[in-house]
């Protein structure tokens, strides 16, 4: 098979070959299922750093012990606008799903609500942790470290994660408008898939591992990736490891990366949620036609377009048409599936 072959593949296809291939790796079928829907999100909406590609990560920490592929998460109030979520070691996922069902009606009873999600593996692309809330009708927000992969402005050797957050606000018809980027200039599934795939990368994503400007993806994996914007993006780098991290008593990218057993999969971490209803912030009548204006206002501008507004696109073609996966991925994916 080369490695230029492509085959088309419906999302639901996807979602049942990569639930089927992480029961056989070892998962339940609540968190097969979460974690395939993640990744099917994410190829859904042409995101393939984060779609299928991970499967292989997911796979091998299961394999290797690192995560519990039948953790039950736990919940509990910490406070009157807080809680947390446990993930016992587990993906992610389910613990999200938890985290949403407690998070939005107590956003409506305190106007603010915050999750804090403990001893998960995160692995997935973050809108679509928030979708369902913002879908909902609230304002959502969200963080994550990883391991050490950016350099913060001014050094050369990786230190950050590549530290992604989320916004959302909820607009009119439930629809959305949500931006989710890494605080490097590139996330790091991004690079890997250059390097996979025989791509330079634009200047400014990383440096080889002298700390010399490259725009091969291979040298930035060894060297280090760069936040986006210089020292702005690397105070973002720093906000989010506090409040992913310092904030919830889980380990900042250094210590993740310290632990971790370097099977190819998510480091053990936290995950901030905060939940907001905008109905509760003093213009309960007229926040929403308030923020359409706003927003109409800005898409009209020449040349400009929303975030999110590429993924809505992909979504609306790739659910009548499914996606192109490399045919080495799908096939591998296959057989896992058994
Ligand atoms: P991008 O730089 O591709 O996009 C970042 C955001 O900017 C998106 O919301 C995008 O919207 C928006 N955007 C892009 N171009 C424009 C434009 N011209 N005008 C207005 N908005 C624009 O994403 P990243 O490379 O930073 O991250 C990719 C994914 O990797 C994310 O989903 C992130 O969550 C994930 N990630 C996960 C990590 C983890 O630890 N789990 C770590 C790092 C990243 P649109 O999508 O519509 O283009
Ligand atoms: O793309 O940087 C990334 C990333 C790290 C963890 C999951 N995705």
């Amino acid at each position: 098979m080369k490695a230029s072959e492509t085959v088309q593949v419906s999302i639901g296809d996807i979602t049942r070959v990569a639930t089927a291939a992480l029961v056989q790796a070892g998962c339940d079928s609540g968190n097969a299922s979460a974690v395939a829907r993640v990744m099917a999100a994410a190829d859904r909406d042409g995101c393939a750093s984060h779609g299928l590609f991970r499967l292989g990560g997911y796979l091998a920490s299961l394999k290797s012990g690192k995560v519990d592929g039948k953790a039950r998460p736990s919940t509990k109030r910490l406070g009157p606008s807080v809680i947390q979520v446990d993930g016992h070691g587990g993906f992610a996922p389910l613990a999200m799903v938890d985290a949403r069902e407690a998070l939005a009606p107590l956003a409506r009873e305190q106007g603010l609500a915050a999750a804090a999600l403990v001893n998960v593996h995160h692995f997935s692309a973050l809108w679509a942790d928030i979708e369902p809330l913002v879908e909902a009708g609230l304002a959502a927000m969200c963080f994550t470290a990883y391991m050490p992969a950016v350099a913060p402005a001014g050094g050369r050797e990786p230190f950050f994660g590549t530290n992604p957050m989320a916004f959302g606000w909820p607009r009119a018809d439930g629809a959305t408008i949500i931006f989710d980027q890494a605080s490097a200039a590139m996330a790091r599934g991004e690079i890997m898939i250059a390097a996979r795939d025989g791509h330079e990368l634009p200047p400014g994503v990383g440096v080889d591992g002298e700390g010399r400007p490259t725009t091969d993806p291979a040298a930035v994996l060894k060297g280090a990736q760069l936040p986006f914007g210089g020292y702005k993006g690397s105070a973002i780098a720093l906000m989010v490891e506090l409040l992913a991290c310092g904030l919830l008593g889980q380990p900042f990218s250094v210590e993740a990366a310290e632990e971790d057993n370097r099977d190819g999969g998510p480091p053990r971490g936290g995950m901030l949620v905060l939940a907001f209803d905008p109905a509760r912030f003093g213009d309960s009548d007229g926040w929403l036609a308030h923020s359409e204006f706003f927003l109409a206002r800005l898409g009209a501008l020449e040349g400009v377009r929303l975030p999110g507004d590429r993924r809505a696109k992909n979504r609306a073609r790739i659910d009548r048409e499914g996606t192109r996966l490399p045919a080495k991925l799908w096939a591998e994916a296959v057989r896992a599936a058994g």
